[in-house]
Parts: structure tokens; C-alpha cells; sequence
């Protein structure tokens, strides 16, 4: 589509001409047109039919190209529903996979045996092993933290250990539980749980909400984890700076409330945090997340059930909640995210790099005053549904994909 490619290419210089004054300020962006001459990425009709966007440019961004020349190796074949790559310091990875695994895979595309002493997974649906993530001190602590679906008596939980790397990498070894979600539920879908450490030192874990109507509510209720990002200290105790710290009948993990299903999150250069949820039929969200704010779920939703019935109790833009940064419909079912910084794509630094479950396929978002001015779709062609994205210590980026026959692959200049 030539056409399209030579429109894209003016509008984006257009909004790199304009945005840095029209974007001032919290509010940017409301109240603002969006560009006339914006070829929107997605253009096929919205699911949820009606329903407007709360200011301009929230959702169908304009398509923006990089025009990369990158190769994709594929590191490692026959990994069972990878959930998570962590890339080690010295160009390794370690993957997890859902069944309860988790392997060191060598930069040279070698599939470790699966790592001893990892406590028993629920892995049933959507649980199992989930995320990993690396101790802030790992060079010097070999410390790792973990995401799985828990069984426990009555049903099951999101819950998080850690343990220390043997230096041979064949296990784990003082583990401890740091962090058991509550309630218990029997159930086997939304799990959250991506892990990430904030520049404070702090874990972060994004939670869901355990998926049936029953449940919903809780994201709304600060009397247990469900539907929360949660912010533990890595020993699991509550950070003191907590919003609902001593607050009666709160439980003082929480760090944000109202989310749906959050497997994405990650830090930006200025260490904000992010997270991508995934939503109801045509209301994937992303969000930015701020201390003891409420993003809505299931009072403010975009979309409709899977079912295709309006979702009850909800509007798209109620008072008192806070709107998604950008929203997709239809959906892209975000999961792993990661902001680029490296040096070896030089045109990707400071984008968001989204999986893309559903829609097989990597997002780039182009972000400029916390609002998403381009998005861009790469690797659409393979076929993968997209678990997770990391970038690697030289830059290139790692990526999971969600099949039983599961790939690594890293993406590198050509
Ligand atoms: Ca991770
Ligand atoms: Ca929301």
C-alpha cells in the first residue's frame, strides 16, 4: 500500500511537529482534533458499536512505520505454553513454561533441562507458571521471583516466590512464599500476573479477577488482591507508603484497583509504570498507573461481553474512575510488555512493545505526553500468538509465543 505508506510517512512528521506544545499538561490532548490526514492502524468495524472514546486519539491510533531491517532467529522450538523470557545478564534467558517448567535456554539457542526445587503449579486453563522476574541485586544475589497459579485447599491463587539460582543453574534453593493472593477461588482463568520492579526497589505484580461474574466485583473491594496491582517489598512485606496502609478492612498490598486481567506491565524511562489489561470484547486497555487510583473495572469498561450482551453495570466514561490511556477494539489480548531502550534499533527507543495474543502479532506504540500518538504491528506474518517481549542486555529484543510447540525468538538488526 504505497499510498498509505507516503501518508503515514507526512502524518507522523506532522506529529512530530506539533506535539511537543499541543501536548503540555496532564490533559493533553482532550479537546484536540485528530490529525485530518491520519490513516487510523485499525479499520475494521469497532465490536462494541456506539460507544465513543473519552478525547481524541484514545483508541485507533494513526499506523506509524519504522521501516526496521531486523531478522528474527528462532533460539528454540518445542517449549510447552512459554509465559515468560527473562534475559540473564550475560545473554542467556531463562522461560518459563505454563505446566509448571522453568529452563535456562543459552544465547545460542540451547534448551536447558528444567530447573529443580520449583514449588507445584494449578495448571489448569489459564494458570500454571507464569511470570519470572530477576532481584534488582541478582548479580550479586542470584535471587529470582516468580508468578503461579497456587493450589490450595478450596481452589487456587495467584501466588509469588523466590529462591536463589544455583550457580550451576539446575535449581532453586531457599524458597520462600512471599505473596499468596486472597480470596482462594476454584477457578481456572484470569490469574494476572506479570512481575516487575520499580525503581523504589519495589515488586509490583498485576493481579486479575478471576474471570466469572461472580467474582467482578472484587477489583472494586479493598479486602483482597483480586482486580489489583499489588506493590510488595521482596522480602513480601507491605511497603508502609502503601495508599490503603491501616485503612480498616483494606489489605495494605495495594498499590491500584479496578483492573480486569493484567498480564503486560512495565517501567518507562522516567520510571512510571504501565500496564496493558486485557478487557472485555473490543476494551483491551492501556494504563497508567498512579498510587491508590481506581481505573474502573467493572464500573468503566469499553466493549461489550464475549457473549456479545452489553456488560451489566458498566459505562464507558463514569465519573470518579480513571480512563484508559488508549483502547482497543477490536481486541489485541495483551500480554508482556516492555519499553525499548537499547541501542541496536535506535528508531524503537522509548516505544512500548505489546504481545499480542489474539491478533498473533507485536505492538509498538509510539507515546508522547501520556498519550499514544502511533502504532505500528510487526511479526504479524508467523502465525504466534505473542506471550512475552524482554529486551536483552545487547539490545535485541526476546519474545515467547504461546503455543504447545512454544518459540524463542530474538530479534536482531540484520
Ligand atoms: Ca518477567
Ligand atoms: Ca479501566
Amino acid at each position: 500500500m504505497p499510498h498509505a505508506k507516503l501518508a503515514t510517512i507526512i502524518l507522523s512528521a506532522a506529529l512530530y511537529a506539533c506535539s511537543p506544545t499541543d501536548g503540555a499538561g496532564p490533559n493533553a490532548g482532550n479537546g484536540t482534533a485528530p490529525p485530518a490526514d491520519c490513516d487510523p492502524i485499525e479499520t475494521g468495524d469497532p465490536v462494541a458499536e456506539g460507544q465513543r472514546p473519552a478525547f481524541p486519539g484514545q483508541t485507533r491510533a494513526c499506523e506509524v512505520e519504522s521501516n526496521v531491517d531486523f531478522e528474527v532467529d528462532v533460539l528454540t522450538d518445542g517449549l510447552e505454553h512459554p509465559w515468560a523470557v527473562e534475559p540473564l545478564p550475560g545473554g542467556d534467558l531463562l522461560v518459563t513454561e505454563r505446566p509448571g517448567r522453568m529452563r535456562v535456554v543459552s544465547a545460542a539457542g540451547v534448551l536447558g533441562e528444567p530447573i529443580g526445587g520449583l514449588p507445584r503449579v494449578d495448571a489448569r486453563g489459564q494458570g500454571g507458571l507464569l511470570d519470572v522476574a530477576l532481584s534488582p541485586d541478582f548479580a550479586s544475589d542470584r535471587t529470582v521471583f516468580w508468578s503461579y497459579s497456587e493450589p490450595r485447599q478450596g481452589g487456587n491463587g495467584t501466588a509469588v516466590a523466590r529462591g536463589v539460582l544455583s550457580t550451576d543453574r539446575r535449581s532453586v534453593s531457599d524458597v520462600r512464599v512471599i505473596y499468596q493472593a486472597q480470596p482462594t477461588y476454584a477457578g481456572t482463568m484470569h490469574f494476572g500476573s506479570r512481575l516487575a520492579f520499580g525503581p523504589d526497589g519495589m515488586l509490583y505484580i498485576t493481579m486479575g479477577d478471576r474471570s466469572d461474574a461472580s467474582m467482578r466485583q472484587h477489583a472494586q473491594r479493598l479486602d483482597g488482591h483480586l482486580g489489583k496491582v499489588v506493590r510488595i517489598a521482596p522480602d513480601g512485606s507491605a511497603p508502609s507508603d502503601n495508599p490503603f496502609v491501616g485503612q480498616a478492612g483494606a489489605v495494605p498490598e495495594i498499590w491500584s484497583i479496578g483492573h480486569r486481567n493484567v498480564q503486560a506491565s512495565a517501567f518507562d524511562d522516567a520510571g512510571r509504570f504501565w500496564i496493558v489489561e486485557h478487557g472485555t470484547n473490543g476494551g483491551d486497555e492501556l494504563n497508567l498507573i498512579e498510587r491508590g487510583e481506581n481505573y474502573g473495572w467493572p464500573v468503566q469498561a469499553y466493549g461489550v461481553e464475549y457473549g456479545g450482551s452489553p456488560i451489566a453495570g458498566a459505562t464507558t466514561n463514569p465519573p470518579g474512575y480513571r480512563q484508559p490511556v488508549y483502547y482497543w477494539d477490536p481486541v489485541i489480548a495483551p500480554s508482556g510488555a516492555e519499553f525499548y531502550s537499547g541501542a541496536a534499533f535506535p528508531a524503537w527507543r522509548g516505544s512500548l512493545f505489546i504481545g499480542a495474543l489474539r491478533e498473533q502479532r507485536l505492538v509498538r506504540l509510539v507515546i508522547e505526553n501520556d498519550r499514544v500518538v502511533g502504532e505500528e504491528h510487526l511479526l504479524q506474518r508467523r502465525g504466534h500468538r505473542i506471550r512475552d517481549v524482554r529486551e536483552g542486555p545487547d539490545g535485541a529484543l526476546y519474545i515467547v509465543t504461546d503455543e504447545g510447540d512454544g518459540e524463542l525468538w530474538r530479534v536482531r538488526p540484520r
